[in-house]
């Protein structure tokens, strides 16, 4: 028998494999691992799932979860330059056990507070001393608040994403509105406009640079609206057919029921947080 431990009215830490929070309170039921402060699933009651999850998530710790809302820190994407190359991608933040700080109920959701310090396996990645926080709400949203705080004696730059992969009915049945219209096609490596609203119809990973504060996913009836703060730009990304088939952790037709909307920090420079100093981005999904 798995202990599992209630921590609140409405939230609950079990152990089986990776620590796993399940909140389930009067707006909604959510799951977060500590591995990599991944929220993994979030539904209002009555409604469909929020968030995709791979149903061949590899859930041992052993890689990043496929699925969810993986964090992407301090870097997106392969290590750039000023880091080195060969490290992993998109940063190390989602495959570490991050350390639970609280949770408390309220009238507007439950509130999740998680936290990543440097230790001698970052410092090994990347020099810097930080601590990392995650505030999640779950409540009638779910809001995501990514803080960096530089601990150490020297400057740190990072970039980062929240990594959203929505639940989608099928791409045919999508369109996004929000994106603002330049963007760096990273298939072509092509600055491009974005003419109206995008419709998925094939391969696309997108970096929109001048994205609106609110960006709207239709999916047939539904809309889903990702409202983000202090992000320099949208990701949008799908691997199609042909990128999920070459994938281990996503089963060949996954690509249809999933499209990533991501906040993110991607200049080039990235954000530089002065010692003592933090510095804040956030996404909620309505
Ligand atoms: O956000 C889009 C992206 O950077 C793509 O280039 C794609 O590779 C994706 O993230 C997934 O990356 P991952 O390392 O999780 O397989």
């Amino acid at each position: 028998m798995t202990p599992t431990r209630t921590l609140t009215a409405h939230c609950t830490l079990s152990q089986d494999g990776l620590p796993l929070l399940t909140i389930d309170n009067e707006h909604a039921r959510a799951e977060i691992s500590l591995f990599g402060a991944h929220v993994l699933r979030y539904q209002r009651h009555g409604e469909p799932a929020s968030l995709w999850l791979s149903d061949k998530a590899i859930l041992d710790g052993s890689k990043p979860i496929r699925g969810g809302i993986p964090l992407c820190w301090p870097w997106f994407g392969p290590s750039p330059a000023r880091v080195g190359s060969g490290k992993p991608a998109h940063g190390f933040a989602r495959n570490c056990l991050w350390t639970l700080d609280g949770v408390s109920d309220h009238g507007d959701g439950t509130l999740v507070h998680l936290s990543l310090r440097d230790n001698d396996a970052s410092r090994t990645l990347w020099p810097h001393a930080f601590e990392l926080e995650l505030d999640v709400l779950v409540g009638k949203e779910l809001s995501l608040v990514l803080t960096t705080r530089n601990t150490g004696k020297s400057a740190l730059t990072y970039n980062a994403a929240l990594h959203t992969y929505l639940q989608i009915s099928a791409p045919e049945a999508v369109t996004v509105t929000g994106l603002g219209e330049p963007y760096l096609d990273k298939l072509t490596g092509r600055n491009e406009l974005q003419q109206g609203a995008l419709t998925v119809t094939a391969a696309m990973d997108r970096i929109y640079r001048q994205p609106d504060a609110m960006v709207s996913v239709q999916d047939g009836e539904r809309t889903t609206r990702v409202v983000n703060g202090n992000h320099d730009s949208v990701v949008v990304w799908t691997p199609w057919q042909e990128g999920a088939s070459a994938m281990a952790d996503m089963s060949d037709n996954g690509y249809r029921t999933m499209l990533c909307v991501e906040a993110a920090i991607t200049a080039e420079d990235g954000i530089t947080v002065p010692p003592d100093e933090e510095h804040s981005f956030s996404t909620v999904i309505i």
